[in-house]
């Protein structure tokens, strides 16, 4: 499995199956879930309705993941997951390990060989980027093994600090930025 970082908006990302820092309800929010909603059009919402009426009635646990299709995203699948929030007190590294990891079962299962991942819980969710950096890397490192299936991961950064993190996480010679993509955000 390749592991790559670089900036960039993540709704833009030409991968199979792009990864959302979403909420338990799957209604969409702010941050990244509020950008894949806004670019994906009204089908994404309605798709998230049908999976919470099926199989998640009382909302997607913390650290569960389940795809749907992206509406008009140029990916396939949307795959949400929910991080935990540390403003809830929710500061339990697994549960963040667990997003990721279930992310990409999730995505074999569906057939996705490229998965696009933001920095999960590192926004509104109030955890520092660094160490979701380290669990990030650590945690799909060890899943590559498992997941024969997914040839690549992509971490799509929403600023250089960020990025940073990753960059140090993934350590050096890693990064590849704004391959095929759009201009990457300045701040
Ligand atoms: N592309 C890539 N990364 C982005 C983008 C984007 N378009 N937009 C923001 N980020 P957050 P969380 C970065 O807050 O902490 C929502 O309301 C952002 O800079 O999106 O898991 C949900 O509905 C940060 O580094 O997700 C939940 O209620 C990272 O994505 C809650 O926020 C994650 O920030 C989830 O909070």
């Amino acid at each position: 499995m390749e592991l790559t970082c670089h900036l960039g908006d993540i709704t833009a990302e030409r991968v199979d199956a792009i990864v959302n820092a979403a909420n338990s309800t799957l209604m969409g929010g702010g941050g990244v879930d509020g950008a894949i909603h806004r670019a994906a059009g009204p089908a994404l919402l309605e798709e998230c309705r049908r999976v919470r009426a099926a199989r998640w009635h009382d909302g997607l646990p913390v650290g569960e993941a389940v795809a749907t299709g992206a509406g008009e995203l140029p990916a396939r699948w949307v795959i949400h997951t929910v991080g935990p929030n540390r403003h809830r007190g929710q500061t339990d590294p697994e549960l963040l390990a667990s997003c990721f990891r279930r992310s990409l079962q999730v995505a074999e299962q569906v057939g996705a060989r490229s998965v696009a991942f933001p920095a999960i819980s590192a926004g509104i969710y109030g955890w520092d980027a660094g160490q979701v950096a380290d669990v990030a890397v650590s945690t799909v490192r060890a899943a590559a093994e498992a997941v024969q299936g997914v040839e690549e991961v992509r971490f799509v950064l929403f600023g250089e600090e960020v990025l940073a993190q990753f960059e140090r996480a993934l350590g050096e010679g890693s990064s590849v930025r704004a391959r095929g993509g759009p201009a990457p955000p300045r701040r």
